[in-house]
């Protein structure tokens, strides 16, 4: 066994976007392309001699090839330990639990979440510190300027690790165990939820469906919901995880959880169901009949912590990406504690939370979580739902409508335009910022213009500022349209758009949110001059 020291060169792609690293699989398996990231992340993230570092991915095509060598390398680079789960599996939420739990010096995440995988899917990978968190972005950056000068890698040439088993291995002078993947997990929600109360919930009849895309969550809710909470077997669906998620996009929605979405509003449907993504850490939550948006689940969340165990104690206060809808801030307001607007992207509120600022954040991108870990939770948002299920024992219906008829209700929705010429894209934001000084003070449609600009955001913990977030056009009376572009993406851009209105009298509350927002979305196009320059006459999704 010896430590290799292997010559490269640079790759100039490999700044890492809204979450780690994202590119189509076949881009990670040229010579030396992983390679010169991970020892990159090994450069940049303070001394790792001895230290441990908890490795794990969602299942995807590429998982476990990508960690036999992660683990050669680690070896060769004087780590001390390797905590992997078995199989190479570890939900994004299960690794920030397994990085704080054990108090390791961070954690290497295989993930392209949502993205497709398979041989022509996509692949990634994401660094996580100690607090369990995605790295901030002085680090990736680091990491990113580690990778346009590297020229040597280090690696242990030795044999595999098998993974399929629980087990301590030696590698050289590191050690590698080999970790349950769902046991320390599932513990934690022990610890936040009442799982007596949401047993008897489901002993009573109350049905209920989980699809997990054959993705990382299958074994997980099979765990929770199956064994720990007795639901019955069959109410998790697609729970094998698959390298390719069965051709599917992992990605909980109304577009891509169709079976789920079919069952739910059918006659005789399960009274609650719930999906997740590739790697485990969004939700979507569905009634019967019943579309809950991850706006209004945030505050929703919120509103009913206090009758959730691990959140009795109250909130310190709130936060949700700049996209995301004003919802829970009405919510924050009523409550007195503060709430927090970041850029997309859950790097954001580690500070904030380590900061003890916030206790729940959340984005419209179907992702909700709390301080009980620094990721995003799929499982946690469908635990807590079904906690308040369980305690108000109203229908998610009911809830959601009182949730309005008391604050309001946001009108949301999100159009994306995926694929398109990355300068056409680019184009369309700087249009949009050249409009700034005429646009303010005028009237589009029955709108008022409050404010427009760039989102730039600055880290109340630390001080750091993050320009370029977005572009905001608000108007008067809360309705907002946001654009940005997408930095998860492998092909092209992707424009997204966000559209919001607010609308206080129930009586208007029940109508569909595209026709609601119908002029709103107009101006949207019009303003973008999206068909125009896209030559688009649709959004590619909308949710
Ligand atoms: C998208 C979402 C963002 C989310 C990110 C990672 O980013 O909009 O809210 O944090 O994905 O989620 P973008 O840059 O494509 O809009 V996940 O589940 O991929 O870890
Ligand atoms: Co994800």
């Amino acid at each position: 066994m010896t430590i290799q020291q292997l010559v490269t060169q640079p790759f100039s792609d490999q700044r890492p976007g809204t979450s780690g690293l994202r590119k189509k699989v076949t881009r990670f398996q040229q010579p030396h392309y992983l390679e010169n990231f991970v020892q990159s992340i090994f450069d940049s993230v303070g001394s790792i001699q001895g230290k441990t570092l908890v490795v794990g991915g969602d299942g995807r095509y590429y998982n476990e090839q990508a960690i036999q060598i992660i683990i050669r390398m680690a070896a060769a680079n004087g780590i001390g330990k390797i905590m992997v789960g078995r199989a190479g599996l570890l939900s994004t939420p299960a690794a920030s639990t397994v990085i704080r739990k054990y108090q390791t010096h961070g954690g290497i995440i295989l993930s392209a979440s949502h993205n497709p995988g398979g041989p022509d899917g996509d692949f990634g990978i994401k660094y996580n510190t100690a607090n369990g968190g995605p790295a901030p972005e002085n680090i990736t950056e680091a990491i990113y300027q580690c990778s346009r000068k590297i020229d040597r890698y280090l690696i242990l040439d030795t044999a595999n690790v098998p993974l399929e088993q629980c087990g301590s291995h030696p590698v050289g002078d590191m050690e590698v165990e080999v970790i349950d993947p769902v046991d320390d997990y599932a513990e934690l929600m022990e610890q936040l939820f009442d799982f007596p109360a949401i047993r008897e919930l489901l002993a009573s009849g109350f049905t209920l469906r989980f699809d997990a895309m054959h993705a990382i969550t299958g074994p997980y809710a099979h765990e929770i919901l199956e064994n720990r909470l007795g639901a019955a077997t069959g109410t998790v669906i697609n729970g094998t995880p698959l390298p390719d998620f069965g051709g599917h996009h992992p990605d909980p929605n109304l577009a891509h959880a169709r079976e789920l979405v079919e069952q739910l509003f059918s006659d005789n449907g399960p009274d609650f169901g719930a999906a997740s993504d590739g790697d485990g850490d969004r939700n979507m939550i569905l009634g019967r009949n019943f579309y809950v948006t991850p706006s209004d689940s945030l505050a929703l969340l919120t509103a009913n912590a206090h009758l959730i165990p691990g959140y009795r104690e109250g909130l310190t206060g709130v936060a949700r990406s700049m996209p995301t809808s004003l919802a829970v801030d009405r919510v924050a307001e009523r409550q007195g504690i503060d709430c927090y607007e970041t850029p997309t992207g859950w790097k954001f509120f580690g500070n904030l939370m380590d900061a003890g600022k916030v206790t729940l954040c959340g984005e419209e991108s179907f992702g909700t979580g709390s301080s009980h870990i620094r990721e995003k939770d799929g499982l946690w948002a469908v635990l807590f739902w079904l906690n308040i299920l369980a305690t108000r024992k109203q229908s998610v219906t009911e809830i959601v409508q009182q949730h309005w008829a008391e604050y309001g209700r946001n009108f949301y929705t999100r159009h994306d335009y995926e694929e398109l010429d990355m300068e056409e894209a680019q184009g369309i934001i700087e249009h949009l910022e050249r409009q700034f000084s005429t646009l303010e003070g005028r009237r589009l449609g029955s709108y008022g213009m409050e404010l427009c600009d760039s989102f730039s955001y600055s880290d109340p913990v630390d001080g750091s500022t993050s320009s370029g977030q977005g572009i905001r056009i608000l108007f008067k009376g809360g309705s907002r349209i946001v654009y940005r572009l997408s930095g998860t993406g492998t092909v092209g851009a992707t424009l997204r758009v966000y559209i919001e209105s607010y609308e206080p009298n129930p009586v208007r509350q029940h109508l569909d949110p595209q026709q609601a927002l119908a002029p709103l979305i107009d101006i949207a196009v019009e303003l973008g001059q999206i068909d125009s320059r896209t030559g688009r006459v649709n959004p590619s999704v909308i949710t």
